[in-house]
């Protein structure tokens, strides 16, 4: 813990959580920012409807609407601390399961939302955001290659990695907790929106009553966070975040499987068998893209 206090000062040493937050957990590259827009959207329903023009997702990146807590985004003890947040707060992290606070992951506890995606595809995404973000700040983006990258990721070797490890831990304490840790597949989200995000909404303790069923509310906060809607608004196309990273790249293409138009069918093997063999006997399977939870 001490060394961990000196690696997230903020996280670690100034977060005190409350019993009602709720964290949204995740590889980077997995579906954070989707999960962002619909939870954010869901729990501020009252105060935004999804069809308002001024709604804030019309208006900011969804991961302006929720924050990074720890690792990667604000500091903690500088500005914007998660103390000012009214509850329910919602915050986001991709700190593994074993590096969040104690004080998260026992007794009560806070709720946690994990988002897990098929790890060629998640690989995929990184590599072309890296290449993108790092142009735009005028790196040398030639040498850094597909293949390379695949070989670090294999090796565990990436910012969170490894990626199995990371899904595996918030998998198991899913179905230790099942009431504290909701384990949702991008793939099964993309398949099945509208049940994907009732569970969501029950899970946060905002189930959609029969009156909002009846008023579309679901499909429409659906439209509202489709990656089609997000893309076309203007903060998305024209602004850019905090770091200076346009808010475009963090939407691309947004479909299963896009990784096969980047690994060979033998990088898709080795990672398979590696991803195989760590989650075997685990309930959990990666190497198709659905999950039955
Ligand atoms: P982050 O870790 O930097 O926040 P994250 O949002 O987890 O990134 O992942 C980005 C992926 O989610 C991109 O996938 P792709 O590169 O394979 O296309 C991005 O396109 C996808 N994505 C972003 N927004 C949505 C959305 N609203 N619906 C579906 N997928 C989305």
């Amino acid at each position: 813990e001490e060394a961990l206090t000196g690696y997230f000062p903020a996280i670690h040493a100034h977060f005190v959580p409350r019993p009602d937050d709720i964290f949204l957990a995740s590889f980077p590259k997995s579906g954070t920012t989707w999960l962002k827009a619909l939870s954010f959207a869901t729990l501020n329903r009252a105060a935004h409807r999804p069809s308002d023009a001024d709604h804030p997702l019309r208006r900011r990146n969804p991961h302006d609407c929720v924050r990074f807590l720890g690792a990667s985004g604000a500091d903690e003890a500088k500005d914007e601390p998660a103390a000012v947040l009214r509850s329910p707060r919602v915050l986001a992290t991709h700190l593994p399961y074993s590096l969040l606070p104690e004080r998260i992951r026992e007794g009560e506890g806070s709720r946690i939302v994990y988002i897990c995606r098929n790890p060629k595809d998640v690989l995929v995404s990184g590599w072309l955001f890296t290449k993108k973000t790092s142009a735009m700040f005028g790196l040398d983006v030639q040498s850094y290659t597909l293949q390379e990258v695949f070989d670090l990721f294999c090796e565990g070797r990436c910012i969170n990695g490894p990626h199995w490890q990371h899904a595996l831990e918030y998998w198991e304490e899913s179905l230790r907790r099942p009431g504290k840790v909701l384990f949702l597949m991008y793939e099964e989200m993309l398949r099945e929106p509208a049940s994907s995000l009732r569970k969501l909404a029950e899970f946060m303790g905002c189930a959609f009553s029969e009156e909002e069923e009846d008023g579309g509310l679901v499909d429409a906060i659906v439209e509202l966070c489709s990656l089609g809607e997000l893309k076309s608004m203007d903060v998305i196309k024209n602004g850019s975040n905090h770091l200076g990273v346009k808010n475009e790249t963090y939407f691309r293409k947004g479909v299963i499987g896009d990784w096969s138009n980047h690994l060979t069918p033998e990088m898709a093997e080795k990672l398979d068998k590696i991803v195989g063999d760590a989650l075997q006997g685990s309930g959990l399977d990666l190497s198709s893209p659905t999950v039955s939870n």
